[in-house]
C-alpha cells in the first residue's frame, strides 16, 4: 500500500478523527476536503504559530476534550515529536513545508520524494477524496500552485478567463484577475476576524456546493459568505492604499510597510499582492501585536531564497519562523524590527 493509500484507509475507519489545520486558504480547503469526503470528525483552526507551548498545549488541550481515535495535522509546518509522543492514538501528518525527522506519525510530505516538490496541501488532500475540485483549486492556488489550473479550467473556464488565454500563466495573475481569484480571498477573508465569526463562516462553507452559489450570491450561505468578506475587505483596501504609497516612496530591493492590530492580519495577503504589483523586490509587511512583531516576507526573485536569509539574520537577533523559498513568516520582538529590516536589506 502506498502512504497515500494507508491515510485514505485510517480516515475510513476513524469513527472520531480531529483536526488541526493551519489558519489559511490551503489549510482550511485540505480540512473541507477530507471532512466532505468522510463525513466524520471535528475541525479546529490553528492561529498559534511557531512550535511554542501554546501550540502543543492546544493540540493536548483539544484531544482531551474530543477524545478522538485518529489526530489529523493538516498544512501545519514544524510539528516535533515531542508533541506526536504525548498523543496516544493514530496520528496522521499531511503537509508540504521542510521535512521533519519523525517517527510514529503518518506522515506525507511531497518534499521527502524531491526537496523541491512543495505542492500545497490541499493539492494533496484532493488525490484522496478526488471530489471538489473546485474547492482543491482554491487551495492550491492560494498557495500560488496552478498545479490544478487546467483540470478546474475544463469545468469553471468561466471562471478564469481572465488568464486563460495567457501562454504562460502566473499564480498571481489567476490570484488578482480571475473570478477563482476573487473567490481565493473570499476565503481567505473568512479566516480573519473574530473566532466565532470565522468558525461561523466555516460551517456556512462546508455546506456550499458549488462556486457560483458564493460569487453570484446563489444560497442564503453564499450570500452571508459573499457580505462577510466584502467587510472585512474594506479593512483590507484601506491598508493595502497605505502600503501601495508606502512602496512608492521606498528604495532599493527591499519594500517594507508595518501596521498595528490586535485584530485582523493581514500580512500574509498584503504582502502578497505588494509582490505580484512589484516583481523583482522583496517584501516584508509586519503587524504589531501586543510586543510581539509578525512579519510576512516575500521574494520574487530565483536568488534569493528566504529561509536562508532569515536563517543568518536569526543568528544576529531573537526570532523564529519559516516558511517556503519565496514566502516565510517570522516573528519577533517590536524594538527589534528596524534591525530586522536592516539586515534583511543587507542579506539580499
Ligand atoms: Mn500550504
Amino acid at each position: 500500500m502506498t502512504k497515500l493509500e494507508t491515510i485514505k484507509t485510517l480516515l475510513k475507519k476513524s469513527h472520531n478523527p480531529l483536526y488541526f489545520y493551519d489558519d489559511d486558504a490551503d489549510g482550511l480547503v485540505s480540512y473541507l476536503l477530507l471532512k466532505r469526503k468522510f463525513e466524520k470528525g471535528i475541525g479546529v483552526i490553528v492561529r498559534v504559530r511557531g512550535m511554542s507551548l501554546n501550540e502543543e498545549g492546544l493540540y493536548l488541550k483539544k484531544i482531551d476534550e474530543h477524545n478522538p481515535d485518529l489526530v489529523v495535522f493538516l498544512d501545519k509546518p514544524n510539528l516535533n515529536q515531542d508533541v506526536f509522543d504525548k498523543i496516544n492514538v493514530k496520528k496522521i501528518w499531511i503537509d508540504h513545508h521542510n521535512i521533519v525527522n519523525v517517527k510514529g506519525v503518518n506522515y506525507y510530505n511531497p518534499r521527502m520524494r524531491n526537496r523541491k516538490d512543495n505542492k500545497p496541501t490541499s493539492y494533496i488532500c484532493y488525490k484522496i477524496t478526488g471530489k471538489d475540485l473546485w474547492l482543491a483549486a482554491i487551495g492550491s492556488v492560494a498557495d500560488w500552485s496552478l498545479v490544478l489550473f487546467n483540470d478546474f479550467k475544463k469545468d469553471y473556464g468561466d471562471l478564469v478567463e481572465g488568464v486563460s488565454s495567457l501562454n504562460n500563466i502566473k499564480a498571481d495573475d489567476v490570484l488578482y484577475n480571475t473570478k477563482l481569484g476573487e473567490l481565493i480571498r473570499i476565503f481567505s477573508f473568512s479566516l480573519k476576524g473574530k473566532i466565532n465569526e470565522v468558525s461561523r463562516n466555516i460551517e456556512m462553507i462546508l455546506k456550499i456546493n458549488d462556486p457560483y452559489e458564493i460569487l453570484f450570491k446563489k444560497s442564503e450561505n453564499g450570500k452571508r459568505l459573499f457580505e462577510s468578506a466584502e467587510r472585512i475587505s474594506k479593512k483590507y483596501d484601506d491598508l493595502l492604499k497605505k502600503a501601495l504609497d508606502e512602496s512608492k516612496k521606498s528604495k532599493g530591493r527591499v519594500i517594507a510597510f508595518r501596521y498595528v492590530s490586535d485584530q485582523v492580519s493581514f500580512t500574509s495577503d498584503l504582502a502578497n499582492e505588494l509582490v505580484h504589483r512589484n516583481p523583482g523586490r522583496i517584501i516584508a509587511v509586519g503587524r504589531i501585536k501586543d510586543e510581539q512583531m509578525r512579519i510576512s516576507l516575500r521574494s520574487s526573485v530565483d536568488d534569493v531564497e528566504l529561509p536562508g536569509v532569515i536563517h543568518r539574520i536569526f543568528s544576529e537577533i531573537k526570532g523564529s519562523g519559516g516558511g517556503h523559498e519565496h514566502a516565510v513568516a517570522v516573528e519577533i520582538h517590536k524594538d527589534d524590527y528596524e534591525r530586522f529590516i536592516k539586515l534583511l536589506r543587507e542579506y539580499v
